[in-house]
């Protein structure tokens, strides 16, 4: 029987590197011989996709109530832990996720102020246990986050989604619920500062990956 496999999720504000670091993480693990799925939050299934194509839209006919987005979040979850992660786990695979859980407990609880503790209920519901191994939180300030995100918007003509719209307080308090998160769980995260060049942020993110890869393999 294969040993159960590994799951790495990265994490942060806006525009810190987390898609453009995804694959690098998950090419270094494939470089190590291991298989590997990479996938996102919210969405990785068909369904999943559909509810973030509701979750992010810009131009919304009718507001959006906290508490659905709250749940509209772990409905995506729970159909991306049955249809993907749990069978690529159970089957040896590696995940590489960017976003999962703290992702809520940043931008639900510290963005929109939603107790910590009825998001745990909806965590223990549908995780039932499960929690990433590892996860590389990608920190810097929103101010440079924001000035990345933007060219990075112009450069592809992209428009901001619902998220982006928010203001700088928004944005200040997520990476605070981030960073607290990290403090209270400091063995499986690793906390990457975002601000240096890409190469240095990929060289802390291989020593966060070497010191527990070798461990686990
Ligand atoms: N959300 C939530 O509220 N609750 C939840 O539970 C979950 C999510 C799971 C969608 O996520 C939204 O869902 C998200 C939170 C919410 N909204 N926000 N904000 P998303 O992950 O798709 O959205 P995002 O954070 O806006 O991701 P992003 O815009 O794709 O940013 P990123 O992936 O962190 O950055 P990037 O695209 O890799 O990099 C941005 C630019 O910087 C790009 O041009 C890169 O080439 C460049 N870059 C990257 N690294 C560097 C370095 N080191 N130096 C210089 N330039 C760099």
């Amino acid at each position: 029987m294969s040993k159960r496999g590994r799951f790495i999720t990265l994490e942060g504000g806006e525009g810190v590197g987390k898609s453009t670091n995804v694959g690098f993480v998950a090419e270094w693990l494939e470089a190590q011989g291991l298989e590997v799925v990479r996938t996102r939050e919210p969405g990785g299934t068909v369904r999943g996709e559909a509810i973030r194509a509701l979750l992010l839209d810009p131009a919304p006919q009718e507001t959006l109530h906290v508490d659905a987005e709250l749940l509209l979040m772990f409905a995506a979850r729970a159909q991306h832990l049955a249809e993907k992660i749990l069978p690529a786990l159970a089957r040896g695979a590696w995940v590489v996720c960017d976003r999962f859980t703290d992702a809520t407990f940043a931008y639900q609880g510290g963005g929109r102020g939603i107790a910590k503790q009825r998001i745990a209920v909806l965590e223990d519901f549908v995780q039932k246990g499960l929690s990433p191994d590892l996860t590389l939180l990608l920190d810097m300030p929103k101010e440079a986050a924001s000035q990345r995100l933007e060219s990075r918007l112009s450069d592809r003509q992209e428009q901001r989604d619902r998220f982006e719209q928010e203001q700088g307080d928004f944005f200040q308090a997520v990476r605070e619920a981030y960073l607290a998160r990290a403090a209270e769980a400091p063995d499986r995260f690793a906390v990457i500062d975002a601000q240096q060049s890409l190469n240095a942020v990929q060289a802390q993110i291989e020593q966060a990956l070497l010191a527990r890869v070798t461990a686990w393999h």
